[in-house]
């Protein structure tokens, strides 16, 4: 059996058994009783179904699908960062953050989960309005989620300072660079931990940032968020290391810590380094800790060839679903017991349907043609003469095509 087979099974014979990890009772302002942390256990179990269902696409081979890695595959709990920032926040987000696109859909009116749109990038269909069918990546612009322009890690780092700089002050000074974003939103930014030794993290990012933040000018209102789940493919990240580095950094760097296994406190903990970031528009570090199950991605991948047995286990064990559940019940917030299981497979059997759908969705990409069609701009009609000096109003400054 496969590793996501396992922790499926996991799941479902513990929340059956009432077997649940322990941890801390459900602590902070997260309200139950208007369902938003039932919502936020949906928005987990539909990211867990999606990374289920990429898996099994690949398995069907040509006419399924073919982008494996884990959308969350333990890093479910950023569902809980989607709710404690507004949704006009621009999020440039880190390949495992599916749940927190979800939840992020959540609370725009109008906005259905992106089900759809992310299987039919699995199934690399052109009509994949993210990228084209060419990469499973996370984007929307409804959402404030730019995506991705390529695979580099942290190369979305520097991207989110410039616009944390450009909320800050360059834009309010070129107005309408930025008119339908909120004077007080905050960039969102969040990456693994791996990725933040990358010099591009180290120095067009970190370090621009604590510059800017030792100044105070100009304002940089800007949230980076590493999820640290300990390695980075089969390359572990020392012990503390995240911590040990980021904790007492000079000049302004505020640091907040939290257990990405437990909703409540991912929430309390986001608020907190949003609001700090949000009131003093200087930028924060959120260190999330997290799991991660399944290995790096699908196929090839075995996180058991390099990685003792039992440790893979024990990361199982800790499956953020699990989490999830006994917060629920210890909160009062999911009742009767059954009520998880139900949704679990509810929405398994939903994504099921749907990846139904999209695996037959023309056109596929077949051809080097098909992948560069959406991303070069048709040719434009050649020019056919200079109108100088351009009327007023003329469109083009005087040159007509
Ligand atoms: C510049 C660059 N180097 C290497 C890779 C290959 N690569 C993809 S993901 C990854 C590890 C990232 O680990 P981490 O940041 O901890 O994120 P995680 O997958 O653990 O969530 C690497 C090395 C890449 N995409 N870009
Ligand atoms: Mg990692």
């Amino acid at each position: 059996m496969d590793r996501a087979a396992i922790v499926h099974e996991n799941f479902l014979r513990r929340v059956a058994e009432g077997d649940l990890p322990a941890g801390a009772p459900p602590s902070g302002p997260l309200d139950s009783a208007g369902g938003a942390v039932g919502g936020l256990f949906r928005a987990q179990c539909l990211s867990r179904a999606l990374d289920r269902q990429s898996r099994a696409m690949q398995k069907a081979g040509g006419q399924g699908g073919f982008y494996t890695i884990g959308s969350s595959g333990g890093h479910e709990g950023m569902a809980a960062v989607a709710a404690a920032l507004h949704p006009t926040d621009p999020a440039f987000l880190h390949y495992r953050d599916a749940a927190f696109q979800i939840a992020r859909a959540d609370q725009v009116p109008g906005q259905t989960p992106p089900a759809w749109d992310i299987l039919l990038s699995f199934a690399s269909s052109s009509e994949d309005p993210i990228s084209g069918g060419r990469h499973k990546v996370l984007g929307s612009k409804a959402l404030c989620i730019p995506p991705p322009q390529t695979s580099t890690i942290a190369s979305h780092l520097p991207k989110a300072v410039g616009a944390a700089y450009a909320i800050g002050g360059a834009a309010r000074r070129h107005r309408p660079e930025h008119a339908d974003m909120p004077d007080d939103a905050i960039v969102y930014c969040s990456f693994g931990d791996a990725s933040a030794n990358h010099s591009t993290a180290q120095g067009g990012a970190f370090n621009t940032a604590q510059w800017t933040a030792y100044q105070s000018v100009p304002p940089l209102p800007l949230l980076f968020c590493c999820e640290d789940n300990g390695i980075g493919i089969s390359t572990k990240t020392p012990t503390g290391w995240i911590a040990a580095s980021f904790a007492h950094r000079p000049g302004g760097l505020k640091y907040f810590t939290c257990n990405g296994l437990d909703i409540f406190d991912t929430y309390r903990v986001a608020q907190q380094a949003a609001d700090y970031v949000r009131s003093r528009k200087k930028p924060a570090f959120l260190h999330i800790r997290t799991v991660r199950l399944y290995g790096h991605a699908g196929g090839a991948d075995m996180p058991t060839t390099y990685m003792p047995k039992a440790e893979v286990e024990a990361e199982e064990a800790n499956d953020p679903l699990l989490h999830s559940v006994r917060l629920l019940r210890e909160d009062g917030a999911l009742t009767p017991p059954e009520a998880a299981l139900e949704i679990y497979n509810d929405t398994n059997a939903r994504v099921v349907r749907v990846a139904d759908q999209a695996v037959t969705r023309p056109p596929r990409l077949q051809t080097a043609e098909d992948v560069m069609e959406s991303l070069i701009p048709p040719r434009p009609p050649p020019l056919r003469s200079l109108e100088w000096p351009p009327r007023p109003g003329a469109a083009g400054g005087g040159l007509r095509r």
